[in-house]
């Protein structure tokens, strides 16, 4: 018997001939406009365009296939028919023999080219009749399926409004990252946010390619993730927020769900029980932990630096022994971030001495520790990573140990500092960072860390001042846009002028996702039913 899996491929190919054979007969012949697919306004820039000044007609007559070696290249196909439904309204049939009239087609095709460097990478071929999409792997294709995405119009050419038609410019498009960790952290810890939230911050950085949300999941003021173990951690630190709202927090469920949903969006989830400083929520619940002197009271404040573990204490290890043992088991990706910033009042023997009997429990759990910079001054493991927020000296310390390094200076990629003296929401003690700040620095040599000790870029959200997602949004959008294009794109594709055209065309999309971005006037919105001064009244 023939299994019906081998066959797969053959139905493919016949299905592929058929419409190839068809063509002649069935194509309207439609005449567009001459295009500039280099003239796109795609985020994060693309490293090759090459035009060839004719367009692809997405219309009800399209169809999308995929390879079918395994499941996940469909699951990215019709991820990406459910985009184009939510977009324009057209539903496209995925690997149907039976499609009924294809015109044209949209192939997502499993390669082994040899241009192609790496799982993100993609080649996208767009001819008249057909959108080939080339990846080794399924990521490389979902990644190429986000440059797809933001080269369908807003809007149908309205001339044929009986059978509406988007037209996508042809040409070929060679790309892959920069760098292979594109993050954003989200502090759920000073306020928490639903898992709704969540996922929708999710959406939005999945169509700029940013591949890790960094989840700080513990802090003074909360204690954010079930521990089974451990109860009283979300009943009692869970219980309130900066402000003193009822706070909150995830079931294990919950985050499983959580991650679920990134993972289908190709994107990993790394959580963050920060320690031994910013405890005090966990020192509340289970006081045996605490190691400053005081009584722990639930704190609704906004200081950091005066909280700490008991670091020459068995329970306190074998508490963090089930911590990451309970969290690592519900997070398939490599990473366990450990904080490990700000530990005013740990003693600097404790703290190294505490850093170092954690990293040893996160590698138990087969997790590669990562830590905000001052991890660095340990005696630490060339696996572990520092994450360079504001000291030089550490990052450089982390490399010359061997260590790789997150890059996420304060003073340039915070995305809780204000954008100017008029912010409704954020901080500013690193410094303000309009749009532009945001955008025209160098993560490759910022810290003068070798290109290859840097493992990425990261735009941190801390949440000591917004509390709900339109905040959120507010003060991550547009800023974590230029971020995407700051760790995907080279260094010679970026260019802030160039940048800032093709941000403002990204208006149209965040209305459509009801993104309350921040309207800066240093962008000259296209389309946008928000203007600078309609936000400046209220
Ligand atoms: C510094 S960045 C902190 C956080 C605050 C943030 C506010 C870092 C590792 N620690 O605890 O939330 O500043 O901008």
């Amino acid at each position: 018997m023939i299994n019906s899996t081998l066959l797969k491929p053959f139905v493919l190919l016949f299905v592929i001939a058929l419409f190839i054979g068809c063509q002649e007969h069935k194509m309207k012949e439609i005449v567009f406009p001459p295009t500039d697919l280099s003239l796109e306004n795609l985020i994060p820039k693309p490293l090759k365009i090459v035009p060839t000044h004719d367009a692809f007609g997405l219309d009800h007559t399209t169809a999308i296939y995929t390879s079918q070696t395994d499941n996940s290249f469909e699951e990215v196909g019709s991820f990406l028919a459910d985009k184009i439904k939510s977009k324009t309204n057209l539903r496209l049939a995925v690997n149907k023999t039976d499609a009924g009239q294809v015109d044209r087609m949209i192939f997502i095709n499993q390669s082994e080219s040899d241009e192609l460097e790496g799982p993100e990478a993609y080649q996208l071929y767009i001819s008249k009749d057909s959108i080939i999409l080339n990846a080794k792997t399924s990521e490389g294709a979902f990644r190429g399926v986000q440059t797809l995405r933001q080269l369908i119009p807003e809007t149908s050419n309205d001339t044929l409004a009986e059978m509406p038609l988007w037209p996508i410019p042809t040409g070929k498009i060679l790309d892959k990252p920069n760098f292979e960790y594109r993050g954003s952290m989200l502090d759920v810890a000073r306020h928490f946010f639903s898992v709704n939230d969540v996922k929708k911050y999710i959406d939005l950085l999945a169509y700029y390619k940013i591949n890790v949300l960094h989840l700080h999941l513990t802090d003074d003021q909360g204690w954010r993730i079930e521990i089974k173990s451990w109860p009283k951690l979300t009943e009692v630190g869970g219980s309130t927020e900066v402000g003193g709202e009822a706070g909150g927090f995830f079931t294990q469920e919950e985050y499983k769900d959580i991650v679920a949903y990134a993972q289908q969006r190709y994107m990993m989830i790394i959580p963050e029980i920060d320690m031994p400083g910013h405890t005090n929520a966990a020192s509340v619940s289970y006081p045996i932990l605490n190691g400053n002197g005081k009584t722990p009271k639930l704190y609704e404040g906004t200081k950091v630096g005066f909280s700490t573990f008991d670091t020459r204490k068995d329970t306190v290890y074998t508490f963090i022994d089930d911590v990451v043992r309970e969290i690592s088991a519900i997070t398939p990706g490599p990473y366990f971030h450990i904080g490990g910033d700000e530990s005013h009042v740990t003693k600097k023997n404790d703290y190294n001495f505490f850093v170092n009997k954690v990293e040893k429990i996160v590698q138990k759990y087969g997790k590669q520790m990562i830590g905000w910079d001052e991890v660095a001054t340990a005696d630490l493991d060339s696996t572990s990573i520092a994450q360079f927020w504001d000291s030089e000296k550490n990052a450089m310390e982390a490399s010359r140990k061997g260590m790789r390094v997150i890059i996420s200076p304060a003073k340039k990629a915070y995305l809780d500092m204000e954008y100017d003296t008029l912010s409704k929401h954020g901080l500013h003690w690193a410094a303000y960072i309009p749009v532009d700040t945001a955008y025209i620095w160098s993560p490759e040599s910022y810290a003068g860390i070798p290109k290859e000790n840097i493992l990425g870029v990261e735009a941190p959200l801390w949440s000591e001042t917004i509390s709900n997602i339109d905040e959120l949004e507010y003060l991550a959008f547009p800023r974590v846009i230029g971020y995407s294009e700051l760790s995907w794109s080279t260094e010679e594709n970026r260019n802030w002028e160039n940048f800032k055209v093709r941000l403002a065309n990204q208006a149209p999309y965040m209305e459509r996702m009801d993104v309350k971005f921040y309207p800066s006037k240093l962008i000259d919105w296209k389309e946008s039913r928000f203007t600078y001064k309609s936000i400046q009244k209220d």
